[in-house]
């Protein structure tokens, strides 16, 4: 049994009401681990740390803030093999992915705002009325972290990095559904010298360790990604305390395919930003518009080279596709396939549960489907599925994409295909999304902007932007 404790004060301790429940491992659908079953004691605990770090923390400098993220950073990397491998484990994501992705971008993470701090700047207005106005920026304080299970140490990293560098402390918890690496990562921090108190983690569940953090009311900001629904909740009780809030939600992108693409890329990729991680990614590309002069050929090929994915043991090297997160989420999942059928669509490809043989036999494993002939306005087609289901269809003008592109309620990004330079700026300027990429998908750039609109969040995580978000701005005026 893997025993995973809270990170608090800079000790790894059980919950204090000595509760744990089940940590699952999705490939096989067995038990092999214990969570802490934190609830608001555990939170206080948290905070009163955090609290009592925060004065020596944030008078700390920029370079020790800096040097200290750059050592976590290292120690991420020096123990890549075994964060990977735990990362796969608890996700059910195959090796390959976490091992190419997850756990460089995370020590990416810490390294990009370990060096961001140190090139900051702020403003300065030279007023008439001889006089000078300055713009200054300090950290909050004790800020919240609430992480999602798709990405898990890579999402969680990428609001605990920003936070303490700007000179927060922070309560931080990670989705009951995949805490190991975030325990990992708190082994990491004692190691690298993290002072006590500066970064505390508190495993548990949404609604009771989740819900404490967002009602704590010495937490004075909290910094979201997950689901739009859980979203909601977290605004409902954390906007009327005032707090400061930046919501990461969900999307239902459109990756759309004009007759001008490169052919072979777009085909290429699309197998990627439909099937990456399982189809559980925020920023998967889940309905595919396709010029209608090109369709057959497209629809033909995409579906051949969806069919010889390998949906096999995560821990595989050969596997394209692991097994989704838990057994509610498949469920869920494929019951977004039956839905999909009754709305009058067409299986391509999939559609169905994967059953492997032995060990795995009780794994939760989706083949990755293609489903045509649906609606663009029917509900397979506007709500998050969130997993290796994507839909296909036709479209004649740029108009008619565009329309049903942004025709749900979600807005985070867009995948565009086309040679033609000012259709790609035509058609980018009238996405309604957060983010478009044209002629690739997730190339990041970790200075970007990064979030959506509509019901696809609040605000926008990376470069500056996130450094705004945890810091308070005071505009100091000087009569000279
Ligand atoms: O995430 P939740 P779930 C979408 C995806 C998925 C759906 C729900 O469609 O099917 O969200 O997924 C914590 N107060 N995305 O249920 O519930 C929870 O413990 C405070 C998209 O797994 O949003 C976990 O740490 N916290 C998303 C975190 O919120 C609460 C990635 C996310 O859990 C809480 C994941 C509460 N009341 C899911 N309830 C993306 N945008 O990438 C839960 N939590």
């Amino acid at each position: 049994m893997e025993i995973i404790q809270n990170y608090i004060n800079g000790k790894l301790v059980g919950a204090e009401n000595g509760q744990s429940f089940d940590n699952y491992n999705p490939s096989n659908g067995q038990v092999y681990g214990q969570i802490p079953d934190s609830t608001q004691g555990d939170i206080q605990s948290a905070v009163d740390a955090a609290s009592t770090a925060f004065p020596l923390w944030s008078a700390t400098t920029r370079l020790d803030r800096s040097n200290l993220l750059l050592k976590i950073a290292d120690l991420i990397d020096a123990n890549h093999d075994r964060l990977a491998a735990a990362e796969s484990k608890d996700n059910g994501k195959p090796i390959k992915l976490a091992s190419r992705v997850d756990i460089p971008r995370a020590s990416a993470n810490f390294r990009f705002f370990a060096t961001a701090i140190l090139h900051e700047s702020t403003e300065a207005h030279q007023t008439d009325q001889d006089a000078i106005n300055m713009t200054l920026r300090t950290p909050i304080g004790v800020v919240g972290c609430i992480s999602p299970w798709n990405l898990p140490l890579y999402l969680f990293t990428w609001k605990i990095a920003p936070a303490i560098a700007a000179g927060n402390t922070v309560v931080a918890k990670p989705s009951e559904i995949t805490p190991m690496t975030a325990f990992l990562l708190s082994e990491l921090c004692i190691e690298a010298g993290l002072p006590a108190g500066v970064l505390n983690i508190v495993h548990g569940t949404g609604p009771n360790a989740g819900q404490a953090i967002s009602e704590h009311p010495e937490i004075k900001a909290i910094s979201f990604t997950g689901g739009t629904e859980t979203g909601k909740r977290i605004a409902a009780t954390a906007a009327p305390m005032f707090k400061k809030l930046s919501l990461e939600l969900g999307g239902k992108n459109p990756n759309i395919i004009f007759a001008d693409c490169d052919f072979d890329e777009a085909l290429k990729t699309s197998v990627h930003s439909s099937f990456a991680n399982q189809g559980q990614i925020c920023l998967c590309g889940s309905r595919i518009f396709v010029e209608r002069s090109i369709y057959d050929r497209f629809k033909d090929a995409f579906a051949k080279k969806v069919n010889q994915l390998l949906v096999g043991d995560p821990a595989d090297p050969s596997s394209n596709l692991g097994a989704v997160v838990s057994k509610p989420h498949m469920e869920k999942v494929l019951g977004f396939v039956e839905l999909a059928k009754e709305e009058g669509g067409t299986i391509l490809t999939g559609g169905h549960q994967v059953k492997l043989a032995g060990a795995l036999a009780n794994g939760y494993y989706i083949a990755p489907t293609v489903i045509e002939g649906l609606a663009y306005d029917c509900q397979t087609n506007q709500q998050e599925i969130f997993g290796p289901v994507v839909t296909i269809a036709p479209f004649d003008t740029e108009q008619e994409v565009l329309m049903m592109a942004n025709s749900t309620q979600y807005g985070l990004s867009a995948t565009v295909w086309t040679t033609n330079l000012q259709r790609a700026n035509r058609v980018s300027s009238e996405l309604k999304t957060g983010i478009v990429w044209v002629n690739c998908w997730l190339l990041r750039d970790l200075r970007t902007p990064f979030g959506g609109v509509k019901k696809s969040g609040v605000g926008r995580e990376g470069g500056w932007d996130v450094l705004n978000f945890f810091t308070e701005k005071k505009n100091v005026c000087i009569k000279l």
